[in-house]
């Protein structure tokens, strides 16, 4: 892929054509604005770790069924992805009050909302990005009614599956923005997620773990930013279950028969009975170990095991 000329240039993000149809190069800066870029300054290593985040992220949301403009990871700094008619709109989604939401209902800091929230704002760094009414919406063009149910739906989906993400990695996802674009007719979800477009605050203390820490001056940006790519990276979150499968008593298990034969013809004259099994294992998230038993249960008994033919026991392990 040969990266081209560049067509846009953000406070955060570069975007390059290529030589492929409908493909750019997305390349993400290290330097950081905030307060609608009155405040600019950089974060050593910002850029690789919102290039890396954001692939794992979209590449997560891709398998969930949300329509990304994702492609792949092309280096440290540089996403591979479809160029998108972008709307001039964000879309954020709050799960607890901070920052300009936190100021405007008058809550304190850390609320928890009744349920998720989702506002639509102005890209518009002249007039402070305000936030706007669908009448607004209408009134300046930026989008159909339709079009804004269907990116209000997809950022909610979006929640639904970060939100436990997260919190199995030792974070609270307090609040994020989204931007969309079309596609051949077809709204995408665009831009990035990291650490600089969303609130995360750590589980356990408290910390606050986003461009916050640079927006109120707390220090250790660069360490926050490497820590939350060190936790979305880790595998092995979750849920570890072990599921085994096994012929019920008094049931034909030829495949036991058979191996009972031919360890006998090999001399193994010891061996009395063979059961032939499976043995599964998965993975879980944002599920507690009950709820995970009871749910495992369920799997087997309409597709991992046949219940009429085979036994199965589940062992859940935190
Ligand atoms: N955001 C909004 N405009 C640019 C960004 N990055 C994000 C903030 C925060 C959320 O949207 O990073 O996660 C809400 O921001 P605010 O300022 O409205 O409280
Ligand atoms: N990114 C926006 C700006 O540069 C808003 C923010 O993150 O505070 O002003």
């Amino acid at each position: 892929m040969e990266k081209k000329e560049l067509i846009y240039e953000g406070k955060a993000k570069m975007v390059f054509a290529t030589d492929e149809p409908g493909q750019v190069i997305h390349e993400f800066k290290d330097d950081a604005t905030a307060f609608d870029g009155k405040k600019r300054g950089t974060i050593a290593g910002k850029g690789t770790t919102n290039a890396q985040m954001s692939d794992i992220i979209f590449r997560i949301l891709e398998k969930r069924g949300i329509h990304t403009h994702h492609i792949k990871l092309l280096s440290e700094t540089e996403m591979v992805t479809w160029w998108l008619e972008m709307f001039k709109v964000e879309l954020i989604v709050r799960n607890y009050a901070a920052g300009s939401l936190a100021k405007r209902l008058g809550y304190a800091e850390r609320t928890q909302m009744k349920s998720p929230l989702v506002e639509f704002y102005y890209k518009s760094d002249e007039l402070g990005d305000p936030m706007l009414s669908r009448e607004h919406i209408h009134e300046l063009g930026l989008a159909s009614d339709a079009q804004l149910d269907e990116m209000a739906a997809i950022a909610l989906k979006v929640n639904d599956i970060l939100a436990p993400y997260f919190e199995a990695r030792g974070l609270v996802l307090a609040d994020f923005k989204l931007e969309f674009g079309l596609r051949e007719g077809r709204i995408y979800l665009g831009d990035e997620f990291s650490p600089d477009i969303c609130r995360l605050w750590d589980i356990e203390t408290g910390e606050i773990m986003d461009k916050d820490r640079f927006r109120q001056d707390l220090g250790r940006v660069e360490e926050t930013y490497a820590e939350v790519l060190r936790r979305v990276k880790e595998e092995d979150f979750g849920l570890k279950v072990s599921i085994y499968v096994s012929p019920k008593k008094g049931v034909l298990d030829p495949a036991g028969q058979a191996a009972l034969g031919a360890l006998k013809s090999l001399g193994f004259g010891e061996v009395t009975g063979v059961q032939i099994g499976k043995y599964i294992t998965l993975r879980l998230e944002g599920i507690d170990a009950e709820k995970a038993g009871e749910r495992v249960g369920e799997m087997c008994e309409r597709l991992l095991a046949n219940p009429i033919i085979e036994d199965y026991r589940i062992d859940v392990e935190a």
